[in-house]
């Protein structure tokens, strides 16, 4: 990068000057030099009133133009202008046919967006802007055309051609080639484009739609990987069935393919009818596969089905508008888990994930609103902003409306966009028209960020029988918007008796700054559970006093708010004991003191057989590390890691009988099943084992290396690892040679070994990781193998990431560096964490700071990683 990159803001959105009706591509293919033709069919744009004498302006990158034509006639070289950014030219009329020839590279190409090669297939990737990498083409989403693809490759390592929609013409060429013309009739924007090229292995299977429509389902997969493919395959049927029951929406073509690559910078890509996936997102079995895998098989395959109407039939405007797709396709994916297995349970894990990754981006120096008002590289914004807190957004909808009243709005928007590229707005007004509502407030949520705050008090009026409860919002400034105003939001309110028993289950709809909320014919003092299945996503300040969280632990008949009184009642005690530790020169044990209550409404917790397993294993879980070190200013790391080991310590010993008692109990002989209540089973197993292991009573670690050798299934071997990988015991390093040589030449699994050294807690770790970047199967090439090592270190690993002598940081920052030149996407997404240093001491603070600064003098730094590193810096 040489200049400053441009800044795109959303209030610039102008109508495309011209349109594109029809597109035919044919690709010669070739590692080092494939050929694109590319014929286009243009119209302008009755909106805008283009015609002849206007210029034509294509976006393209990094590739070589061979020729172009208007109408036939090749153009001369000073009758269009072609530069880094593009190619512009005058249109002839309204009407004309423009055919473009390119080339690109796609072995040359590490960023992995536009065509590239994975292991040894063609594939690609276009969303956002890598259309753009392949040919010069208009690659913006409101550009929506159809699509006739035709490749030619060679036959012996490339019998599999793919591309959008359905096969037309197959056949063989001179030269031991091959073609396949693939026609997509669903006009679509280029970023929903896919190629995929190679020798790979199919697994067919098929569904019937409820219309009737018999359409053949096919996952392909590295050969080899055959008997992988169960479990998405079957996720995806259930999500076929869920989108017409729950939706009423059908899939429209009578081919689904699903391609698993290894070298991937996402999780998975929607394209129309050709979903590509990151491999670790589709290949399980019970032997390399651990039970969270399946459960983000089986979210992220749906998700990806899902778009075929929340993103493809209808889809975004502009990048802008990105929430539009993804807010409502997570909302739909969280859904269709919520109902497939514990919807509690399914809550919980939702929200965990919302505060681990959206509440800090939105506290920190990145926060945007969920639709952000510019960008200067908008792959940086595919966030949990846009994404979860989007998702959150379409739910208090959900709420507000009712069941009924969202589906009503739901098939107004898609009866009123089919076909059509349109903006958030476009879809509140059909939930509004829908129902006759009006959703002004509600909508600022799309456009202010950060996480407001809320504080409750409550009055009980004895006389009166009434129960008043205050409750005030406030959101505190972020980059850019400094002022903020109050937010309608539902919330859902419990008020419960003495007895344990429900006096009110009602929802309130907060709209000011501060309101009060009145509840009549209450006869006693109700406990009050605040914000149920967490309505609102918020933070809530007003602190409980410990009795009633127990209370609530034990009575509250939404679950969500019983896991999460059980959080907050650890929070307070972690964040007192912190603060202690501080003062008291590290002694954990005393700065914790007395914690007797807690862990005894964790006993019951516990042994609450009427509580479904998967639920007590998470309500067992202290918050985490990342979590605590969000609500403490300055941020100690070794502090919390310290205090969190010995609160763990002491649940341990205090509950070494009950845990060894639930670890025997909870052993099966079973054959491995994935299904919840089976896995629910094995998550509590493991929290037993962790516990006792954290006892520090060393039969326990013996315990960890038996069920390792024992283990028939990757769930129960890595909750052993995950146990023995903090640990100084012998059996750490032989389960992990072990590891090694059973799956040294299995990517995927071999991941999950980067990441858990990269996590360990031992004093060797950083030489450990930096080891690793040597071994055989690492490689800076693939996103994964960068994220299990040195993004887990840095995200995974407060304690050693932040070490005080600043090694942590130094040796990241280095990675980033030597990053942006093979994936600037990647390298973008790692370089958050360094701006967090607000949240650190000065010391730390410091180091933080010049380690952007080195990133930010990198000569060349990519636009992806020049935003988020001056933005990270600048806060
Ligand atoms: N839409 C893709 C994400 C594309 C990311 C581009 N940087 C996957 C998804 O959200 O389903
Ligand atoms: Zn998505």
């Amino acid at each position: 990068m040489s200049a400053q990159p441009q800044v795109i803001r959303r209030e610039d959105y102008t109508a495309p000057a011209f349109l594109i009706d029809k597109v035919e591509l044919v690709f010669d293919l070739d590692r080092d030099v494939t050929n694109v033709k590319s014929r286009l069919f243009i119209i302008a744009n009755p909106v805008r009133g283009t015609g002849a004498g206007n210029e034509v302006s294509f976006d393209g990158e990094d590739m070589k133009l061979v020729s172009i034509a208007i109408d036939d006639r090749k153009l001369g070289v000073d009758e269009y202008n072609v530069d880094k950014t593009g190619l512009t030219f005058t249109a002839p009329g309204e009407t004309f046919v423009v055919d473009i020839e390119t080339q690109v590279s796609p072995v040359a190409n590490t960023r992995l967006e536009g065509l590239y090669v994975s292991q040894s297939a063609f594939c690609t990737q276009c969303e956002a802007e890598g259309f753009r990498r392949i040919t010069y083409f208009p690659d913006r989403p409101d550009v929506m055309a159809t699509f006739t693809v035709t490749i030619n490759a060679d036959k012996a390592t490339c019998p599999v051609l793919l591309s959008n929609g359905n096969l037309a013409k197959s056949g063989d060429l001179d030269g031991n080639r091959h073609f396949a013309v693939w026609e997509d009739p669903f006009p679509k924007p280029s970023y929903l484009f896919a190629l995929v090229a190679g020798d790979l292995a199919c697994v067919e299977d098929r569904f019937k739609t409820v219309s009737g429509r018999d359409v053949a389902l096919r996952i392909f997969v590295e050969h080899g990987n055959e008997d992988r493919c169960d479990y998405a395959m079957d996720s995806l049927k259930r999500s076929m069935k869920w989108d017409e029951e729950v939706y009423g929406l059908e899939y429209d073509l009578d081919l689904f393919n699903i391609v698993a690559v290894s070298d991937f910078n996402m999780g998975a890509m929607e394209n129309k009818s050709l979903n590509i996936f990151n491999a670790k997102y589709i290949l399980a079995k019970p032997d390399t596969a651990t039970d969270m895998d399946y459960e983000l098989i089986e979210s992220i395959v749906a998700h990806e089905y899902f778009h075929n109407w929340s993103g493809n039939r209808v889809t975004c405007r502009d990048w802008f508008q990105l929430s539009l797709k993804e807010g409502l396709t997570v909302f739909r994916d969280q859904e269709f888990s919520a109902d497939q297995r514990s919807r509690p349970v399914q809550r919980i894990k939702d929200v965990a994930q919302l505060r681990a990754r959206q509440f800090p981006e939105d506290g920190g120096p990145l926060a945007h609103p969920v639709r952000p008002d510019s960008y200067m590289e908008i792959n940086n914004f595919y966030t949990a902003t846009v994404y979860e807190k989007g998702a959150e957004l379409i739910r208090m909808m959900h709420t507000l409306l009712g069941a009924d009243g969202y589906r009503k709005g739901i098939d107004l928007y898609f009866d009123r966009h089919d076909g059509q590229a349109v903006t958030c707005d476009d879809f509140a007004k059909a939930m509004e028209d829908a129902n006759d509502v009006d959703l002004t407030q509600l909508k600022r949520w799309y456009s202010q960020a950060g996480t407001p705050s809320l504080s409750w008090k409550g009055d009980y009026y004895a006389d009166a029988k009434q129960f008043r409860l205050t409750v005030s919002q406030k959101t505190a400034p972020t980059p850019g918007q400094p002022d903020k105003f109050a937010l309608h939001m539902p919330i859902a309110i419990g008020l419960l008796g003495k007895d344990g028993k429900e006096l009110v289950s009602r929802t309130v709809q907060l709209t000011e700054n501060e309101q009060e909320f009145v509840f009549d014919n209450i006869n006693e003092t109700p406990v009050v559970s605040f914000n149920r299945g967490f309505s609102a996503p918020v933070n809530i300040a007003t602190q409980q006093p410990h009795d009633e969280l127990v209370f609530l632990m034990g009575n509250d008949s939404d679950a969500f708010n019983r896991w999460e009184s059980a959080q907050k009642y650890a929070t307070a005690l972690m964040l007192t004991a912190i603060e202690e530790y501080e003062k008291n020169d590290g002694d954990a044990d005393g700065a914790l003191g007395d914690v007797t209550d807690f862990i005894t409404a964790m006993r019951a917790t516990l042994q609450n057989a009427d509580l479904d397993k998967a639920f007590r294993a998470d309500a067992l879980v202290l918050p985490g590390e990342e979590f605590l070190s969000e609500q403490r200013k300055p941020a100690n790391p070794e502090a919390i890691h310290q205090v969190r080991n010995a609160l763990r310590k002491q649940i341990g010993t205090m509950l070494k009988a009950e845990f060894a008692d639930t670890y025997h109990q909870n052993a099966s002989n079973a054959a491995f099943t994935p299904d919840a209540q089976s896995a629910g089973q094995r998550a509590l197993r493991a929290t037993a084992l962790g516990y006792l292991v954290a006892s520090g009573d060393a039969q326990f670690a013996d315990l960890a290396v038996a069920q390792y050798r024992n283990a028939d299934n990757m769930t129960d071997r890595m909750a052993a690892l995950a146990v023995l990988n903090h640990l100084d015991h012998p059996g750490r390093a032989e389960a992990l040679a072990d590891f090694e040589a059973r799956f040294g030449k299995d990517t995927v699994v071999m991941d999950k070994w980067f990441g858990l050294q990269a996590m360990s807690s031992r004093d060797d770790t950083l030489a450990r990781v930096k080891d690793l970047m040597s071994h055989p199967s690492f490689t800076m090439r693939n996103p994964n193998k960068v994220r299990s090592l040195i993004g887990a270190f840095a995200m995974a690993n407060p304690r050693h990431f932040h070490a005080v002598d600043g090694s942590g940081y130094e040796f990241y920052t280095d990675r980033l560096i030597e990053l942006d030149d093979v994936n600037p996407q990647v390298a973008a997404r790692l370089c958050a964490p360094l701006g967090k240093w607000a949240k650190y001491d000065d010391e730390r603070a410091a180091k933080m700071k010049a380690a952007l600064d080195r990133v930010l003098a990198k000569p060349e730094i990519s636009r992806d990683l020049y935003e988020i590193a001056s933005k990270s810096r600048a806060a």
